[in-house]
């Protein structure tokens, strides 16, 4: 069955892999399934068409036949669950890893995603400078636990799993600010994920779209 997913016509970042078709297209490749991808531009994403298919108006979706969903997690989760291979077979080691995926999305982005929001969308408030040091230390509480947690191992609970593709997905879009530099140990997991060669054909996918021409 054909798998669609909706990405950016034209990402912000100009494809540092940082919009989050990413975490999908990789998930994708690390089940070995081909996808095709439709494009819209952020005009486009606020018309009915798109909104049928995801009521917030953003990206990315996923369709496969019938079945149309939204939120990188549960399309994450859909993939593992159909397709294997991101989830391991035993019922508890299955269940740690959506917890990891949980907490990717649930408790180590909102603080990364604060960040974002005062360094980009509130950079003209007054009191945006006096905010960032308190934002910055919730972002490094965060990852001080993780890389507590994660100690000398590889990934997060034995084998790579969606819970890992989560999370490095979510760390790295902390990379430009340097705090991921500041957790050596987590530093290097991302580099870990970044290495795994589906990781790197789900770049190669996304960069393709947004290269300059
Ligand atoms: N919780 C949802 C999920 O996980 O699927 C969040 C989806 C979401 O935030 N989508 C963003 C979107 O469609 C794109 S990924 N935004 C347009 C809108 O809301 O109108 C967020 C994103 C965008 C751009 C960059 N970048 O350029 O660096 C990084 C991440």
């Amino acid at each position: 069955m054909t798998i669609t997913i909706t990405a950016f016509e034209r990402s912000p970042d100009g494809g540092k892999g940082l919009a989050r078709d990413t975490r999908v297209r990789w998930a994708l490749e690390e089940a070995g399934r081909p996808y095709a991808v439709r494009l819209v531009s952020f005009a486009a994403m606020k018309e009915p068409e798109h909104l049928a298919r995801h009521p917030f108006g953003q990206i990315p979706t996923y369709e496969e036949g019938d079945l149309v969903l939204f939120e990188t997690g549960a399309i994450v989760l859909h993939i593992g669950q159909r397709y294997g291979w991101l989830l391991p077979d035993d019922h508890g080691g299955r269940a740690r890893a959506i917890a990891w995926m949980f907490a990717a999305v649930n408790t180590v982005e909102p603080p990364i995603l604060d960040l974002v929001t005062v360094r980009i969308f509130e950079r003209d408030r007054p009191w945006s400078e006096a905010r960032l040091p308190l934002v910055k230390d919730r972002i490094r509480e965060r990852l001080k636990q993780l890389s507590d947690r994660l100690g000398d191992a590889d990934w997060l609970d034995g084998a790579f799993s969606a819970g890992d593709l989560m999370m490095v997905s979510v760390l790295l879009r902390l990379r430009a600010s340097g705090l991921l530099d500041e957790y050596p140990s987590l530093a290097a997991y991302v580099a870990r994920g970044e290495a795994r060669p589906a990781y790197q054909r789900a770049f190669a996918a996304q960069l393709a779209v947004n290269e300059p021409r």
